[in-house]
């Protein structure tokens, strides 16, 4: 079953997923074999694996010492294709539709595209939106965009239901990697009320509370990776947060 088929029939039946982002560049060994083994007790649905900028060549390493703990689908969230690595599951084909800048909408898939069909990977075209969170991020440096305000709820609707238009199969909010204030649950809200597709919520989500009010308001997978990064023990919290949300949508 494809990853795409799992995310749209789990939107269907209202199940919630949470994704680990683990960065090469910045995870330590016994904190990734820590996590990893934890993760047999509080489960994940995905581990992510990228960053907007990476400074070294760690993708297959990682991947490689996830696949020897665990067979949770590793999905890319590559910042360019020198981060296509075929020995993960899947690739988020991130179209950064947030931004004007033309690389990121189209002309780094164009270079990718080749590579993506001989690897194996099972593409996820997506709808990526990064949201302002009060600092420049990363990212933002990086493409060269703005971010969406981050409350203009209606400017981010109107963009995902645009990409969703445009025939894009997810969606991802994104305040961006350890941003201070998460993805506002009115702008997670106002994009579910205009686009059918999954959508994806990640950014500054560091405790129990903001990953609830982000499922909440309509999110259905949230990614986290600072927060887990710098205390192991959100990991079990969160993973408590989505199974009591599924629980409870069952129950209903
Ligand atoms: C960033 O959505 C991801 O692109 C995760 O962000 O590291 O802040 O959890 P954090």
């Amino acid at each position: 079953q494809s990853l795409l088929t799992i995310l749209r029939t789990n939107r269907l039946s209202g199940q919630k997923a949470i994704g680990v982002l683990l960065d090469p560049d910045k995870i330590e060994q016994n904190a990734l074999i820590n996590l990893l083994t934890r993760t047999a007790e509080y489960p994940i649905d995905f581990f992510l694996v990228g960053g907007s900028l990476v400074t070294d060549y760690l993708h297959k390493e990682l991947i490689a010492a996830i696949r020897s703990h665990t067979s949770t689908p590793i999905i890319l969230f590559p910042g360019n294709p020198l981060h296509i690595e075929p020995s993960a599951d899947a690739i988020l084909f991130l179209s950064l539709i947030s931004g004007r800048n033309p690389e990121f909408l189209i002309g780094q898939h164009v270079i990718a595209a080749p590579l993506l069909k001989k690897s194996g990977l099972e593409i996820l075209p997506t709808g990526y939106m990064l949201v302002d969170s009060g600092a420049q991020t990363t990212v933002s440096y990086i493409s060269g965009t703005m971010p969406l305000p981050h409350d203009k709820p209606a400017v981010a609707a109107c963009t995902a239901m645009a990409g969703e238009m445009l025939g894009l199969q997810l969606m991802y909010l994104d305040a961006g990697s350890g941003a201070r204030k998460a993805v506002s649950p009115e702008m997670i809200a106002a994009v579910r009320a205009v686009v059918d597709l999954p959508i994806i919520v990640g950014g500054g989500i560091n405790s129990g509370e903001k990953a609830y009010q982000a499922l909440k308001a309509g999110a259905d997978m949230i990614v986290v990776g600072n927060g887990i990064e710098q205390d192991p023990d959100l990991l079990p919290q969160l993973s408590t947060v989505v199974r009591e949300f599924n629980q409870s949508v069952v129950r209903a």
